[in-house]
């Protein structure tokens, strides 16, 4: 056994040393390493030996077996290295086309945020952005909501400090476009918001869409106008609405306005006859609007008496989910980065 590890010692190195490409070299490592190599073989045979000499004799295999494939390495490097010097590498053929890289696309809330940005930019509104962390006075007090006033309750917020919270809505935004002194305003803020919440139509994070317009003669027909035009364009003339009369202490009077569900379409019940667990009744309500309170115009250093407005503010989020055919029963799925359900969009 012995002679037979040293005649294919010596075979192997030689012939190793004289291939010239790395096709023979492959041959030589089948020939030696393959399945049914010479060394391959020599291992099985081991089993014919007597215990004593097993050990020993495997060593001295196993030592070969490790040195032939460290001489093909070696002499695959050098071919490759001579024939690089020589410039016979690789031949590469530059017209074969290229691999197609994966294409992504926007996320369903960013198409959603452009499109309601260009619907609202027809009509003279220009988008603003305003701070996600936010004073208690921009978020609360300044928009007629005092401290420890109940209605604060509702919004269910995040709080860095007493006076710092997460913003749970963009009307954060109304004092600060007042602030800036230019009127008439038609501004649209749309930012991301957070509050305590999460069920088939909440998320702790979610998107806003607030529209402010204040000029002189502004009245409740302008912004039925506005909402009217609105769902029109976003939902392609298929979404009933209504305006449900409603308290927000920002605006007098005030209203939510619902549309009929697309996952029910308007019915409430589902085909199977099971109520439809995202509206319950076939309205979904999509947000608040109202005529901006007095209040909130003065804290904003406009003069109520000479100027009006409306405001509103819709979730991103809920007016996506009720486009036609978009058919998501529950808002949570937009944002689980589920690649299967990001992929449909
Ligand atoms: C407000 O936030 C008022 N600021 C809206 C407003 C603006 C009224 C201007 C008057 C004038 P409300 O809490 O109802 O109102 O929220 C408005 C909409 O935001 C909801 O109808 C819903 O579409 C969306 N929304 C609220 N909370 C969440 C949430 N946790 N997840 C997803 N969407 C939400």
């Amino acid at each position: 056994m012995q002679d037979k590890i040293k005649k294919i010692r010596i075979q192997s190195a030689s012939e190793i040393n004289l291939a010239e490409n790395s096709k023979q070299l492959e041959n030589f490592r089948i020939k030696y390493l393959g399945r049914r190599g010479e060394v391959t073989l020599l291992l099985k045979d081991l089993a014919k030996l007597s215990p004593k000499q097993r050990p020993q004799i495997g060593k001295l295999i196993n030592d070969l077996k490790k040195e032939i494939d460290s001489s093909i390495k070696t002499r695959n490097e050098e071919i490759k290295l001579k024939s690089a010097e020589d410039g016979e590498g690789d031949w590469i053929d530059l017209t074969m086309p290229g691999v197609k890289l994966p294409e992504g696309h926007l996320h369903p809330t960013t198409a959603a945020i452009q499109e309601i940005t260009e619907i609202f930019s027809k009509i003279g509104y220009t988008r603003e952005r305003y701070p996600e962390v936010e004073t208690d006075w921009y978020a609360f007090e300044g928009l007629n909501m005092p401290k420890d006033h109940p209605a604060r309750d509702e919004w269910e917020t995040f709080f860095f400090s007493p006076k710092i919270v997460l913003t749970p809505h963009t009307s954060s935004g109304q004092l600060r476009e007042m602030e800036k002194g230019k009127l008439p305003i038609r501004m649209i803020n749309i930012s991301k918001c957070y509050r305590r919440q999460s069920d088939v139509s909440h998320t702790p994070m979610f998107y806003q869409f607030e529209g402010l317009h204040i000029d002189k003669n502004i009245s409740i027909a302008n912004l039925k106008g506005t909402i009217d035009y609105f769902i029109k364009e976003f939902f392609s003339g298929k979404r009933e609405f209504r305006l449900r009369p409603f308290h927000f202490r920002f605006t007098e009077p005030s209203f939510e306005i619902d549309i009929t569900c697309d996952i029910c379409q308007g019915k409430g019940v589902l085909e199977n006859g099971q109520k439809c667990r995202l509206c319950k009744e076939g309205w979904l309500e999509l947000g608040g609007a109202g005529m901006v309170h007095p209040n909130v115009l003065k804290a904003g250093k406009i003069d109520p008496k000479k100027y009006s407005g409306f405001a509103f503010g819709w979730g991103v989020e809920r007016v996506l989910m009720m486009k036609p055919g978009m058919n998501i029963d529950d808002i949570r799925m937009i944002y689980k980065n589920d690649l299967r359900f990001l992929e449909q969009f």
